[in-house]
């Protein structure tokens, strides 16, 4: 039995992510279930099939197949015993499902919003954040998911869910992680050219330590002591998922570089210039349509409007102003 479990845990390292889920072992089990079942069987069929074929070979020239019309003993076998399996599977993988929909009474609620292409997290306090999902340790935690474009998909491998996000209606989803640490999200639903971009973190916080996170990031945040400004915008930058679009090092992503833009002119798309000023930055994050620059598609940016409160804009300012 030791050695089975030893065999199990070296095969789930070798094929499946880590598990960080209270059921993603009912999922693994499964999962593993029905690939050692289909492989003996696999394996079994082969090993019948090459006996055959040497044991019933022909030896000699005037040798003739006897005519067999049929064996009932062995058609109701080899009927009955796959049956079985499809049985077993079903149930189980019912039993399964159910404990993976029905949301535990006392979860703790996160509303997720997708958007082409990042995802963001609102808390019951009223904290947000994007691109890091924050939960506490051991504790069910509850999605209730929309979309603000087209059809995204939440994905979190280490935890074994998965869930269509849609526009203009809500789907839920539940996991508990048991163990403080960190879990990536992927988007599994094709949604653009920044789809394979689209992703973001489960950050599972130390009890108490989580109760710290939203009390620091509730009421539109402000800068932490040991940062300057500069720092504080750099940060935010990556805590918005700014940098899945823009790069600091010139090269071209789904929006424009931010490398040495800060005083110099930008081209529109309608063919006028503008210099790249605070008033500028300013407008170009709570209202990305206002002035589109030339080679860049309008409507990918999203408005950051009631997201980002005037310190934090500010602070993205003076980063931007640094990168030269
Ligand atoms: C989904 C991709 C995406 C994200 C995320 C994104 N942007 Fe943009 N951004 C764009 C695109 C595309 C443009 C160019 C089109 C336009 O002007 O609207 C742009 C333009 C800009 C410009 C004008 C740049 C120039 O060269 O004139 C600034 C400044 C800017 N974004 C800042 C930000 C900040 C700050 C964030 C994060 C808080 C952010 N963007 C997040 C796609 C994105
Ligand atoms: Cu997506």
């Amino acid at each position: 039995m030791n050695l089975f479990n030893d065999l199990l845990n070296w095969l789930n390292d070798l094929f499946l992510p880590p598990a960080k889920s209270t059921l993603a072992h009912q999922t693994d089990a499964l999962f593993w279930f029905v690939h050692l079942s289909s492989f003996v069987l696999t394996i079994g069929l082969i090993a019948v099939i090459v006996y055959f074929i040497i044991k019933y070979r022909r030896q000699s020239e005037d040798e003739v197949t006897p005519l067999i019309t049929h064996n009932n003993q062995l058609e109701v076998t080899w009927s009955v015993i796959p049956l079985i399996l499809v049985i077993v599977v079903f149930g189980w993988g019912y039993k399964v499902f159910v404990n993976q929909q029905v949301v535990p009474d006392d979860a703790y609620e996160v509303n997720v919003t997708a958007q082409k292409w990042l995802w963001r997290f609102e808390y019951e306090n009223g904290a947000t954040s994007t691109g890091q999902l924050h939960v506490p340790e051991d504790r069910p935690v509850k999605l209730v998911m929309s979309s603000n474009d087209v059809i995204h998909s939440f994905f979190v491998p280490a935890f074994r869910i998965k869930q269509d996000v849609v526009p203009g209606r809500y789907t839920e989803m539940w996991f508990n992680a048991p163990d403080p640490g960190e879990a990536q999200v992927f988007c599994t639903e094709y949604c653009g050219t920044g789809h394979s971009d689209m992703m973001a973190t489960v950050v599972v916080h130390e009890q108490g330590e989580f109760e710290d996170w939203l009390a620091e990031n509730s009421g539109g945040g402000s800068k932490p002591d040991d940062l300057s400004p500069a720092e504080w915008g750099e940060q935010l930058t990556q805590q918005n998922a700014c940098r899945t679009c823009h790069s600091i090092d010139g090269s071209k992503m789904t929006g424009p570089s931010w490398k040495g833009i800060f005083g110099h002119e930008a081209t529109l798309s309608d063919g006028s210039t503008v210099t790249v000023d605070e008033n500028y930055i300013r407008e170009s994050i709570l209202e990305p349509e206002a002035k589109i620059v030339e080679g860049y598609q309008a409507g990918l940016m999203p408005t950051y409007q009631g997201q980002l409160n005037d310190k934090q804009i500010n602070a993205i300012i003076e980063y931007i102003k640094t990168l030269k």
